[in-house]
This record gives C-alpha cells, sequence and structure tokens, in this order.
C-alpha cells in the first residue's frame, strides 16, 4: 500500500490529524494496535479549549460537540473550607467546554468512517523503517498477514508508550521529566455534578476534583498514594473521603452511586525534544505528557496537530518544508508554556509528603493571594482557557 502520510495512533491526535489532511487533500493512512471498542473504553481527558473547538469544527464533528458539550465560564478553587470562582469570561473574554474525550474519539472516528480513509485497527508489530530517507515505510502485522505501506511522512500519534519516539536514536532526542510522588484515583458515575462548574481542591488530606461529562454524569478525582491499587478504594470509602476534602456546602450536596468505571493515573511531566526526526514527526501523548490538574494533555495534542497539518498543506502545495522545519520548535513553544502551568496547578493543589510546615504555608499564602488578586486570577484564567496558538 502506499499513502502520502502513515499516521501511528487512533487516539485523538491521530484521529483529529487524519480528518484535517482529508480536509486538505492529503491521503493518510492510521494504523492502531487496538480494537475501536478499546479506545472508546478509556476513559481520559474531559475539558477542551476554544482552540480545539475550532479544530474540531474544522475536523467536520461540530454538531454533538455543541449540542451536547458544556461551556463554562468559570471554575472554582477550594481551599480552608472556601470557595473561590475565576472568572474565565471576565478575564479573558473567553471559555472552555467540557465534553469527554471519549465523545471526541467516537466523534472523530465516525467522521473518518464517512470519507472512506482507512483505518487499521489491531495492527500488531508496527515498526518503522528508512524514517530519514524520502521514502520512509511501516510495516506491520493485521489477521496474521505481513504487510508494508510506504509513505512520504510518517506522523507518531501513539501516546507516551507507543513506539514512534522510542526509535528516534538517544543521541538525537533530549527527554525532560518530573514524575509527581502521587496519583489520581478517578471515578465515573451517573451522579449530578457536586456544583455547576469544576470545583479544584486544595486539602490538608488531598487534592480533590470535581468535574463532570453532562448534568446527570459526574466525573470525580481525588489524589491518592502511588501504591493504592483499585482494590484499596471500594466506592463507600472514595465517597467519604471526597466529602472529607470538600467544603462543607459541596460535601452536603454530593449524591453518591455507582461508579461506572474507577481507574488510577500516575503524574508526570515529560516533554520529548526535538519532535521531529528526519520523515517522523511526533504529535500529542508521544512527545509530551502534563499533569491532568491543568487540562492540557488533550488541548496540547490538538495544537501539536494543528501545526503539522498546516506544515504538511504547506509541502503538498508548494513542496516547502519551511513549515515542517519549524514545527518542533514552534510547538514545543506552546508545549512548555501548559508544562510550566500544569505543573504550578500541581504544586498549588496537591499534597506532596516531602513538604515541611513553610511548604504548606507558602502553598497556603499563594491560595490567600489568588483569592485576593485579580492579576493572579487573570494569569491563572488565561492560561486555562488556553494560551494562543
Ligand atoms: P493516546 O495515548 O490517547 O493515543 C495513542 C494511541 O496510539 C492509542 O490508541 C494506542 O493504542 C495507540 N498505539 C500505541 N502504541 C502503538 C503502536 N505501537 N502501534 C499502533 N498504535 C499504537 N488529559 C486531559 O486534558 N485531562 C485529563 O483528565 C486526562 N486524563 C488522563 C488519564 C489517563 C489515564 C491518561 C493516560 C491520560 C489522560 N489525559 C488527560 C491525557 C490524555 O487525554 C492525552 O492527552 C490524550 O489521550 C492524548 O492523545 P494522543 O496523543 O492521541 O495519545
Ligand atoms: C475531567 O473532566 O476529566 C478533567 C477536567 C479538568 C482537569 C482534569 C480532568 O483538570
Amino acid at each position: 500500500m502506499r499513502t502520502q502520510v502513515a499516521i501511528i495512533g487512533a487516539g485523538p491526535s491521530g484521529l483529529l490529524l487524519g480528518q484535517l489532511l482529508q480536509k486538505n487533500g492529503i491521503d493518510n493512512v492510521i494504523l492502531e494496535q487496538r480494537s475501536g471498542e478499546y479506545v472508546l473504553s478509556r476513559v481520559r481527558a474531559g475539558l477542551i479549549e476554544e482552540g480545539t473547538v475550532g479544530l474540531l469544527e474544522r475536523a467536520g464533528v461540530r454538531a454533538r460537540l455543541h449540542r451536547e458539550g458544556l461551556v463554562h465560564e468559570g471554575i472554582e478553587i477550594s481551599f480552608g473550607g472556601r470557595r473561590q470562582r475565576i472568572d474565565f469570561r471576565r478575564l479573558t473574554g473567553k471559555a472552555v467546554t467540557v465534553y469527554g474525550q471519549t465523545e471526541i474519539t467516537r466523534d472523530l472516528m465516525e467522521a473518518r468512517s464517512t470519507t472512506g480513509a482507512p483505518t487499521l485497527y489491531e495492527a500488531a508489530a508496527v515498526s518503522l523503517h528508512d524514517i530519514t530517507s524520502e521514502r520512509p515505510r511501516v510495516r506491520y502485522r493485521k489477521d496474521g498477514v505481513e504487510a508494508e505501506i510506504q509513505c512520504d511522512f510518517i506522523a507518531g500519534c501513539d501516546g507516551f508508550h507507543g513506539i514512534s519516539r522510542q526509535i528516534i536514536p538517544e543521541a538525537a532526542i533530549r527527554t525532560y521529566e518530573r514524575v509527581y510522588p502521587f496519583g489520581w484515583l478517578g471515578v465515573l458515575s451517573d451522579t449530578p455534578p457536586v456544583s455547576q462548574e469544576l470545583i479544584y481542591v486544595n486539602h490538608e488530606r488531598g487534592f480533590a476534583l470535581c468535574s463532570m461529562r453532562s448534568q446527570t454524569r459526574s466525573r470525580l478525582y481525588i489524589q491518592c498514594g502511588l501504591d493504592d491499587n483499585i482494590e484499596d478504594w471500594p466506592d463507600e470509602r472514595f465517597w467519604e473521603e471526597l466529602k472529607l476534602r470538600l467544603d462543607s456546602v459541596a460535601a452536603a450536596a454530593i449524591v453518591t452511586g455507582p461508579s461506572m468505571e474507577k481507574s488510577i493515573a500516575p503524574l508526570r511531566s515529560f516533554v520529548a525534544d526535538p519532535m521531529r526526526f528526519g520523515r517522523l514527526f511526533l504529535a500529542g501523548d508521544a512527545a509530551h505528557i502534563v499533569p491532568p490538574t491543568g487540562a492540557k494533555g488533550l488541548n496540547l495534542a490538538a495544537s501539536d496537530v494543528y501545526y503539522l497539518s498546516q506544515a504538511l498543506a504547506e509541502f503538498y502545495e508548494t513542496k516547502s518544508t519551511r513549515s515542517l522545519d519549524t514545527y518542533s520548535a514552534r510547538a514545543l513553544a506552546r508545549v512548555w508554556q501548559a508544562e510550566r502551568f500544569s505543573w504550578w496547578m500541581t504544586r498549588l493543589l496537591h499534597c506532596f509528603p516531602q513538604d515541611t510546615g513553610f511548604d504548606r504555608k507558602v502553598q497556603r499564602a499563594e491560595l490567600e493571594y489568588l483569592a485576593r488578586s485579580v492579576p493572579a486570577q487573570t494569569a491563572l484564567a488565561e492560561n486555562y482557557v488556553g494560551l494562543p496558538y
């Protein structure tokens, strides 16, 4: 098989890139190691920036997003039994949209199926070849049959544990990493959200986040130990711990119910530089990871895909490699802004085991400053709603 761009991975990065390339008349094939059902079963991000909404509209997935997405004009930061609202609309003129990654993936899958562009699910043993030549190749096994795709470019959209970043020689790539000494226990439940907007909680027992997927479905998180297992957290214990971390009004408003999904995610900050090697271009989690505190992971994947799709369109229209040659630097400039913000939000809101009494006092002082300073709230708001592309 021959195509112009081979995309590795059918998560949000790969699917969104595939759609934007289709819209630019650029042939592409997506290879995904898992089944479509498995990809849809993963519960991940829940909140998207206006820039991501615009890209999804351009990708042809607007109807359900605008019908079911919840526009949020602020969030609340809870500490010391009180809540401080951060008013995005007043401070930045912008808002964010609550619309789960699962729904985004479903919409992109459906949109792609109408284009006839191939997505090879359950593609095993994917390997990349000749990535520094002008004729890179992808080999894979499907239904027990070995096959090969010749292409012009490969987009590594295969996530943090994918093969794309791994194939880049160590001498050609530099990585930066910070692993956090705790995880997030996430629960999805068909119970009404605690509040109309997200509540981020700093509490001496640990961080908590009350989010949602709709007016009837909650997405809730609490900071947990790195060694915790799902078995340590039966539903009853989860709900009790969440109530202990919330202010009294929110704790009283909670409606408990059975968890539909429960998972523990480790938190890490990670960046690979450059995001390109020869004709291989990395996008999304394949190149960078942020702690989910700032709701940036999926949104960074979107801005990477915006830059890469533009650069590929320029190449096929003009044969110029100017934007391809600046892709990595351009994407990383925005990545590092989100890395800093996600690290800052994580540092502000979590209990760090190694923290001293001084550290906790400084953390509280920063929260109290945030509560009274409009410039401080504006700085948080403009990063949260998303910095310009
Ligand atoms: P993904 O990891 O989503 O997709 C990569 C795809 O490549 C997968 O389908 C994988 O099966 C496939 N793949 C891997 N190796 C392959 C191979 N060798 N061959 C073929 N295919 C291969 N972000 C937020 O903004 N908010 C959140 O709350 C949030 N929560 C998260 C919770 C968890 C547990 C995780 C892991 C991430 C979370 N994220 C969150 C970040 C997440 O949403 C990512 O940013 C987003 O999935 C990035 O999308 P992709 O880059 O497409 O990577
Ligand atoms: C979510 O709804 O899953 C969510 C929202 C905001 C975050 C993290 C996760 O910062």
